[in-house]
């Protein structure tokens, strides 16, 4: 009851109402203590809207996102080929180096997806890369950094470092040896609006000698970068899929010089 007495001097004090009515022995305190929680609930109401209505504040909070191609933009070189003519590490001489997984694979001990590099069965010499998968698809992609990791949807065009600039048109050079069960090779590539596709994709038998697939394709107009993706499945009631990979060859044939 002590608080509602307080509550009604307080709108009473506030709308200037006759406060005499209030006993002289509570008025004091009363009067005392109306502004500061008056006070509060102003200052939680202006907080409120500020946090509500005032826009600036929100976007230091909550920046807003650059649209994909305007991120593309920024942040995927037009002409990755022209100063690269290669990948590096593309025959695993330096372990992982280069190389990312989107699945749990090495970096998840209870994964089942394996990855090893082998220095006892390589195309070229000393190593490749060594698969097996159980299940889910194990996929590996090239990185233009040094992350040796996992990444978590090479797809995305915020995975900047999968996706190595084109320019329309270009045409394209792909191969790679492999052996052992089957493996899917596929270059994705990405449009400016942040989509991506597939550009094509070889699949090779099971083989017991290393075997080259290749790859030769004009890149589409729409065409911004480019990806490499390798893909093992294992089929339902399958053994898992083993397989090694080396000398894995991506350029641009011809790519237009860049003056600087
Ligand atoms: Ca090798």
């Amino acid at each position: 009851m002590k608080k509602k007495n307080k509550l009604s001097r307080i709108i009473q004090w506030f709308f200037e109402e006759d406060v005499n009515q209030v006993p002289a022995n509570n008025e004091a305190e009363a009067i005392e203590l109306g502004p500061i929680q008056i006070i509060l609930i102003l200052a939680m109401t202006a907080l409120l809207l500020v946090w509500i209505f005032f826009e600036p504040i929100k976007a230091f909070f909550y920046p807003p996102q650059p649209a994909a191609n305007e991120y593309i933009e920024k942040y995927i070189e037009k002409n990755y080929f022209a100063r690269n003519p290669g990948l590096e590490n593309n025959d695993f001489s330096k372990g992982f180096e280069h190389w990312v997984t989107s699945d749990g694979g090495r970096l998840f001990p209870d994964s089942k997806s394996l990855a090893m590099i082998d220095t006892k069965d390589f195309h070229s010499a000393p190593s490749s890369l060594k698969i097996e998968c159980v299940s889910p698809a194990n996929r590996y992609h090239y990185s233009k950094k040094v992350i040796n990791g996992l990444v978590n949807n090479a797809y995305s065009f915020k995975q900047t470092e999968c996706w190595l600039g084109v320019l329309p048109g270009d045409q394209l050079s792909g191969s790679f040896w492999y052996k052992g069960d089957i493996v899917k090779f596929s270059i994705n590539y990405l449009r400016e609006d942040g989509e991506w596709k597939n550009l094509e994709s070889v699949s090779g038998v099971a083989a017991s000698q290393w075997t080259q697939l290749a790859i030769n394709k004009k890149l589409p107009q729409d065409a911004r970068a480019i990806m490499i993706e390798i893909t093992l499945n294992q089929a339902q009631d399958m053994s898992a899929p083993v397989v090694w990979i080396d000398d894995v060859i991506l350029k641009i044939e011809n790519p237009v010089k860049i003056n600087e």
